[in-house]
């Protein structure tokens, strides 16, 4: 049943423990161990950020950081794992501090096209073909200080820009709605893929769905799940979990809604996800409160209840379903589900 799915996490899921509200709480722990990690905890590939992958990577010039991402497809190569994505981080940088592609600013713009070029760069190092752009900053805190018309041309310059760069890279739209920003442009994979529509290679740009995110945009992630199957465009996912509208919490897997998680799992086998080869990535974070020693519990858990969730959705009765279905006894049907959720 495993081998039927593979799972990816990022460094970053591996953390201190600090938020707003205080510092971190757990020593660092460096790329190196966090690699070592990975395959203990069952995980076969690594998310990255452009910086997790090259540190510092402002300071150096476009050869340095390929050599340097060189490097690290060793110790990947060297612990049996392989790179899902690079994501470039515009969002810590002072040149992004109002968005990069988005950002008023022509200078800033074109900083952040160029620093896309570099996170191509390392993509092609590390041995991956897939960009994720989680577009952090894109979007405004005050509507009026930004063209929104004008904002979404310039995400398709941008995008256009990458793909012509490099003619076999791709993109994967993480689309939220809101945080950091008050309100982000692309909120949802029906924007996402609409911006994808529009580049001048749409077959080149997809999704990447977080659960977390569509929940805050008061969407079932099963259905945002369901959309870009649909069309072939989804090419990762961020499963976690989020209880209601706050911050973004990246909690475990199912742990706040089982239900949901039950149907995105679902979602994913109805669309023969497995077989494309793709990742499930975990974008989950440990609650402040865990102790170090065991603050990757949240990453083997969430995997861990992900499997048992395709051991449910395959063992449905399906005759059940179907009978339900004919009857239009949607009431007998939802009671099926949870009790075989329930184990009765
Ligand atoms: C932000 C988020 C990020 C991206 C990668 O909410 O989910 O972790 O997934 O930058
Ligand atoms: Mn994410």
């Amino acid at each position: 049943m495993a081998a039927d799915y593979r799972f990816s996490f990022g460094p970053w899921n591996i953390h201190e423990g600090a938020d707003p509200f205080g510092p971190a709480v757990r020593p660092r722990i460096e790329f190196a161990k966090k690699l070592a990690m990975y395959k203990q905890l069952g995980f076969d590939a690594v998310q990255f950020h452009d910086d997790d992958a090259v540190p510092d990577l402002e300071g150096l010039s476009p050869a340095e950081i390929t050599k340097k991402a060189a490097e690290v497809k060793k110790m990947l190569d060297g612990e049996g794992l392989v790179a899902e994505f690079v994501a470039p981080r515009l969002w810590e940088n002072p040149k992004g501090i109002d968005g990069g592609y988005t950002s008023n600013c022509p200078e800033c713009r074109r900083w952040a096209v160029e620093r896309t070029f570099r996170a191509v760069d390392i993509a092609n190092a590390l041995g991956t073909n897939m960009l994720v752009f989680w577009l952090a900053r894109e979007g405004t805190y005050v509507r009026e200080s930004k063209n929104a018309i004008q904002a979404h041309q310039h995400l398709v310059d941008a995008m256009n820009q990458v793909l012509q760069y490099d003619k076999k890279i791709t993109i994967a739209i993480e689309p939220k709605p809101n945080e950091p920003m008050d309100h982000a442009y692309l909120p949802t994979i029906g924007h996402a893929l609409a911006i994808a529509a529009r580049t001048v290679d749409p077959s080149r740009v997809g999704g990447l769905i977080e659960t977390a995110h569509a929940l805050l945009a008061g969407l079932d992630p099963s259905d945002e799940m369901a959309f870009a199957l649909s069309m072939g465009k989804l090419w990762s996912v961020h499963l976690n979990d989020q209880n209601g509208l706050k911050f973004d919490q990246d909690k475990t897997f199912g742990a706040a809604n089982l239900r949901a998680a039950y149907n995105q799992v679902r979602v994913l086998e109805l669309g023969g996800y497995p077989a494309t080869g793709r990742f499930v990535g975990l974008d989950v974070k440990a609650m402040r409160t865990q102790k170090a020693e065991s603050a990757t519990r949240h990453l083997a858990n969430s995997r861990t209840i992900f499997l048992a969730l395709v051991e449910k959705v395959r063992s449905f009765p399906k005759d059940v379903e179907r009978q339900c279905i004919a009857d239009r006894d949607y009431e007998a049907l939802e009671l099926a589900v949870i009790q075989h959720l329930l184990g009765k």
